[in-house]
């Protein structure tokens, strides 16, 4: 009875796997790594992200939406076929970093920059920029500055963990100015610095400031100046030493902004099932020998844009025109519209 169970259990988990397989999870990859194992046992992926309109915020029923959410969403397509499954968490930019570094998340999508010291100091790894972006000054429009440099003597408000902080110093040192920082954790105080007038200005991410200046009470009173500060390259934020799960979260990123320049949307994708180009042929895994040489669902491509829409379909539908926020692609555009965006070949 006792080995009649035993076998029977067996063969359930054979089965299992076999019928995992085949719903398009990934097969084992040449590629050294445990967090997709530790994401297929546990049936999600852990994605940390902030809290900003268009970007990441939950709707009123509780629903995650936004432009960085849609790509975790994308990766869940890629690991699973199944867009659901992520767990989305809140954290400051203070604690997400080392969250990520601790395990509690898989992946953060939270708007953090790449930087040097974030790759060799503090040992994360990038997957590409799906954001370039820069940091910018919402200011008091009383005060009547256009310009960084006129904000000598100014108190500004600027959140902890942030690239800001060095940005902001950075420049006033350069600028030979002096300036005030107010260095604050939480982003609702960080918001209501500026509102009560604890604070001149506000330093952080321009589309982060355009995006949260809607939630002040008065956002007419504030004006975000053109200036950047800095480079901002926003991009999928892992632990290093995990080759494979920084493959998978490239390739996802790569497989939204490579149908953009095939021009396979969400609503065209089935057409392009019949077309002849080989390179089509591949991406899409109508020709699946690509999918199956890489150890993914050879759809995973057609999965992703089926579902989440291509780079251009998620920047329009979060944070492109006709939305709240109204933002120009500018150099989010693909490469070949005078762009950023540009995927290596999918071969
Ligand atoms: N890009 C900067 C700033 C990151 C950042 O603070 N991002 C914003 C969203 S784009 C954020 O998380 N704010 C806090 C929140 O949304 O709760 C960095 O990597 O340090």
């Amino acid at each position: 009875m006792q080995r009649h169970f035993t076998h029977r259990k067996l063969f359930t988990k054979a089965f299992a796997a076999t019928a995992a397989l085949a719903a398009g999870l990934i097969a084992t990859s040449a590629l050294a790594g445990e967090t997709l194992d530790k994401i297929k046992v546990r049936g999600v992926i852990k994605v940390g992200v902030g809290t900003t309109p268009g970007f990441f915020s939950p709707d009123s029923s509780g629903r995650w939406q936004g432009f960085f959410v849609d790509f975790g969403r994308a990766i869940a397509i890629t690991v699973f076929n199944d867009a659901e499954k992520v767990e989305l968490t809140n954290s400051s930019p203070q604690q997400r970093l080392p969250a990520l570094q601790s395990g509690e998340f898989d992946i953060l999508l939270s708007g953090v920059t790449q930087t040097v010291s974030r790759a060799f100091k503090l040992g994360f790894h990038f997957g590409p920029v799906v954001f370039y972006d820069g940091q910018g000054l919402l200011v008091r429009k009383d005060l009547g500055v256009s310009k960084g440099e006129e904000l000598d003597g100014a108190t500004i408000g600027v959140q902890s963990g942030t690239t800001g902080e060095l940005n902001i110093a950075d420049f006033f040192r350069k600028t030979g100015k002096a300036f005030t920082p107010v260095t604050i954790e939480e982003t609702g105080e960080f918001l209501k610095a500026l509102d009560s007038g604890r604070v001149d200005a506000l330093t952080q991410d321009a589309t982060d400031l355009a995006a949260k200046r809607t939630q002040l009470s008065k956002p007419d009173d504030y004006v975000l100046l053109p200036e950047r500060l800095s480079k901002e390259p926003l991009a999928p934020a892992i632990r290093a030493g995990d080759d494979q799960w920084l493959e998978i979260v490239n390739w996802t990123v790569y497989a939204t902004i490579q149908a953009e320049e095939f021009g396979i949307t969400k609503d065209n994708v089935d057409t392009f099932l019949k077309s002849e180009d080989p390179a089509i042929k591949r991406f899409l895994g109508v020709d699946p020998s690509l999918g199956e040489a890489i150890g993914l669902d050879p759809k995973f491509a057609y999965n992703i844009v089926k579902t989440v829409g291509n780079y251009g379909e998620i920047f329009e539908r979060n944070v492109g025109k006709g939305t709240a926020l109204n933002f120009e692609r500018g150099y989010n555009q693909p490469w070949t519209a005078g762009g950023l965006l540009y995927s290596p070949p999918f071969r």
